[in-house]
This record gives structure tokens, C-alpha cells and sequence, in this order.
């Protein structure tokens, strides 16, 4: 009555020899997951509010509608909390890759299921199986990409990643609800290397995933999940050091900026240098002026000017989408809540719109909201660690925010326009 006996190829019976496959395998595997899915899918949604997709300016997923139901103010306590989040979303995501290479391997030959719809709630099941697996490859992969690449869909990386995730959060909760329940019961009733005969475990292989036909073993399902494992932590080792920043940045060999970013104050990572986006001279030269807007007024300041301000102190870090964050460092500039005051918005600052010297590409420009505008450790910086800025962290002048996405801590500023979009 199995229909497969009919395939050819890999859906033939016994064309899969492995003998570690099994149900065993697999539930540990997908036990590994299901406690480590759910903590990227957070921690992704999370990365989302942060950016304050709302804001104008600041949508990178336009067309969003229902998905930013849950969007909440960012907060700007602790300072570190995106540093956390989204250190967790991608060190996880990453370690988690053998994980998932090894559970699909796990489940391979029921791809080639013989016949290939039997039934229309099998093509159902099918169907979300499709999803589920092509979701959780296009998240990892559009993920990976972004983190090693530095954004190879520029902008559009953000919709893709989004709403691949929405796709696969969704398969990924009926695969849970269906499956689940007769993982832990395996995982509960039998050792690792229970048998490997043919038909091994009676019911609790209803799924087919062991082979009637399995050849010698190699290596045991025991040692198979510590190589996975160790995979795993290698991965985590070679990539953890570049969320913790300071010293452990040297043991970030999967780093895509390399491991050092050069000594003295502004001795930090850089995401986009001056020179990669066209800033030189003569945007920032001595020329170079702030326009402050705001509730109908404008003031325009030199760099003199903004420096003959209160000058106030902040220990932040920087912390990219990319994962990537470096330790608090010390900056020095003028309170963006000051500057609105300069425009008669002292009493209660409104959200900000911030644009930058930067003619053209990604990042030039950033809202942040008026909780963000209101801390008083929100400045725009004119110094880092006791020296100037230098061109590549946005010299004359940038935005640091605490517990703001990097990309929102805007660099090489030109303008702020207060409670407008400038
Ligand atoms: N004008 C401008 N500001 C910018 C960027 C940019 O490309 N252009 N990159 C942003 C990103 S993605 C990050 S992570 C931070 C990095 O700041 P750093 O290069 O000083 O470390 O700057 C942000 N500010
Ligand atoms: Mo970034």
C-alpha cells in the first residue's frame, strides 16, 4: 500500500542508505530549533520596532499593512538593549546554520515522496512543508548575505528579509503544532542508536524517515549530533566576537570588516567610510554648516558655534543590523533636545527628521523619535574618546542615540528639521 514503491530515482525505496536517519535524529534536531526559532523571529521583530518604521522617512518596508500591528516606541533603556537583540539575531542565526542544514538532511528523501500528492490534505501538508523549507532558506540565506556582503539588496534587503520571515514564521507555527507533540514523545521514549533495521521504532516512524534498506553505519547518531554541534560552536566562536567588540573583536575571523579597526580615539568600526559614499572636502570642509528647523524657525551654526554650545557627555556604543557593535564609547556634542531649543521647541522636542551632507546611496538620512530626541544623552557628537571625529565616523558632526540601530545614528549631519520632514 506505500505508494513510493512506484518512484524512481531518489523516491525509490531504499535509495536513501544513511542509517542515521530516523526519527531520533531528526527530533533532536528539530528540538534544537524549536527552542532557537523563536528567539530570531523575536529578536528580528524586535530589530523592526527599532527602527521606528513609522516615522516619516524611515519605512524601508513600505506596503507593510497589517505586519507592523505590534510596532511600539523604541526605548532608549537599557543603552545597550540593540546591541543585545540584534548581537542574539544574527550570533544565533549564524550558529544555527548547521543545525538546519543538518535537519533538512535529515528529512531529504521525503521530498522525493512517491506519488508526490496523495491525497488533497497531503498536498495541503505539501504545500506548507514548501513554505516552511523554502522560507527558512531564503531568511537564512537573505540574512547571511546581508551580514557578509554589506548589503547586497541594498534598501531592499529590509521587505525581503521581513516578509520571508513572516512566511516561514507562519509555516513554522503549524509545522510546531503538528509535529512537536510526537518529537518530544520520541525523544522521550528512545536512546540515539536505537536499532536501525528496517521500519525501526514501529509507529513512531510513521513519517518513513528511516531507511528500509540502511547501509553500515559510520558514525553514530550520537557522534553525527556532536559534529553538528561542534559545527555550531565554531561558528559561535569565530562570529560572537564582533557582537562583544573591545578585544574579543580579534577573534572575530568571520567578521567581514576584519578584526582590527586601526588605534587612537576613533580607533572603532566603521560601517560605510567618507570615501564610499562620495563625502570629502567640500561637503564637510570649513564650509560646512548645521540648518536647524523647526516650528517655523530656522538657525544655521559653524562647527565653532555648535562647539561654543553646552557641551555634554555620553558613553554609547554603536550597534549595525549587521550584528557587528563595538563597546561604549565616549562622545562629546550638543544635546539634540538643546538644539531644539535653539528653534523655540525647548519645552516639549518633537521627532527629529536628520539628513546628511550625503548626495545619494542608503543610510543618508534617519527620523528619530521624540522619546529619542528627549534623552539627555542624545547628542549630536562633535568628538569621540576626547579627539575629533574623524571623517569616517562622521566628522563635523553625527547622531548618537542610545540603544539606537546604527543606521539611525546618521553621520556626517547637514540638517535637522524638528517635528517635520525637513
Ligand atoms: N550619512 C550616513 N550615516 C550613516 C551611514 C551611512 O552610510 N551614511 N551608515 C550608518 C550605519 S549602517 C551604521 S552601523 C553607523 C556606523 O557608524 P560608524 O561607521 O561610525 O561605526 O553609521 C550610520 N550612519
Ligand atoms: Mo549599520
Amino acid at each position: 500500500m506505500d505508494g513510493r514503491r512506484d518512484g524512481h530515482g531518489p523516491a525509490r525505496p531504499g535509495f536513501w542508505r544513511s542509517p542515521l536517519r530516523g526519527p531520533w535524529l531528526t527530533s533532536a534536531l528539530g528540538g534544537v530549533l524549536l527552542l532557537g526559532v523563536p528567539v530570531l523571529l523575536l529578536t528580528g521583530l524586535l530589530s523592526y520596532a527599532a527602527y521606528n518604521p513609522d516615522l516619516p522617512g524611515n519605512d524601508t518596508t513600505p506596503d507593510r499593512g497589517l505586519l507592523g500591528f505590534y510596532l511600539f516606541p523604541w526605548p532608549t533603556d537599557p543603552h545597550w538593549l540593540y546591541r543585545l537583540t540584534q548581537g542574539v539575531h544574527v550570533t544565533l542565526g549564524i550558529a544555527l546554520i548547521p543545525v538546519l542544514l543538518a535537519k533538512l538532511w535529515s528529512v531529504v528523501p521525503r521530498l522525493f515522496t512517491w506519488p508526490p500528492v496523495r491525497s488533497p490534505a497531503h498536498a495541503l501538508e505539501r504545500l506548507s512543508l514548501l513554505l516552511l523549507v523554502g522560507g527558512v532558506l531564503f531568511v537564512f540565506a537573505t540574512g547571511v548575505l546581508n551580514v557578509q556582503l554589506e548589503y547586497v539588496f541594498p534598501g531592499s534587503f529590509y521587505p525581503l528579509h521581513l516578509y520571508g520571515s513572516w512566511v516561514f514564521a507562519g509555516a513554522f507555527a503549524v509545522h510546531v503544532a503538528t509535529r512537536a507533540p510526537a518529537a518530544l514523545r520520541t525523544l522521550r521514549g528512545r536512546s540515539p542508536d536505537g536499532g536501525t533495521a528496517p521500519g525501526d521504532g514501529g509507529p513512531a516512524d510513521a513519517a518513513g524517515l528511516a531507511t528500509p534498506r540502511p547501509a553500515a553505519p559510520t558514525v553514530s547518531r550520537r557522534g553525527a549530533l556532536a559534529t553538528v554541534g561542534g559545527g555550531s560552536l565554531l561558528l559561535f566562536g569565530v562570529t560572537v566576537g564582533q557582537s562583544v567588540g573591545g578585544p574579543l573583536r580579534s577573534t572575530a575571523l568571520l567578521a567581514p570588516r576584519g578584526q582590527d579597526a586601526g588605534p587612537g580615539p576613533n580607533g572603532f568600526q566603521v560601517n560605510k567610510t567618507a570615501a564610499a559614499v562620495g563625502v570629502g572636502e567640500r561637503d564637510v570642509g570649513p564650509d560646512w554648516r548645521l540648518v536647524v528647523r523647526g516650528g517655523g524657525r530656522e538657525r544655521v551654526l559653524s562647527r565653532a558655534q555648535l562647539l561654543a554650545l553646552p557641551q555634554h557627555r555620553a558613553a554609547l556604543p554603536i550597534a549595525c543590523v549587521e550584528g557587528w557593535s563595538t563597546t561604549d564609547q565616549e562622545w562629546s556634542g550638543v544635546r539634540l533636545a538643546d538644539l531644539a531649543a535653539l528653534v523655540g521647541l525647548g519645552a516639549r522636542p518633537p521627532w527629529v527628521f536628520v539628513d546628511s551632507v550625503q548626495a545619494a546611496g542608503a543610510f543618508r538620512s534617519a527620523a528619530l523619535r521624540e522619546n529619542q530626541v528627549r534623552d539627555p544623552r542624545s547628542l549630536l557628537a562633535l568628538r569621540v574618546n576626547g579627539a575629533d571625529l574623524s571623517l569616517d565616523h562622521g566628522y563635523p558632526a553625527r547622531v548618537i542615540v542610545p540603544a539606537n540601530p546604527g543606521v539611525h545614528n546618521t553621520k556626517w549631519v547637514g540638517a535637522l528639521a524638528f517635528g517635520e520632514r525637513g
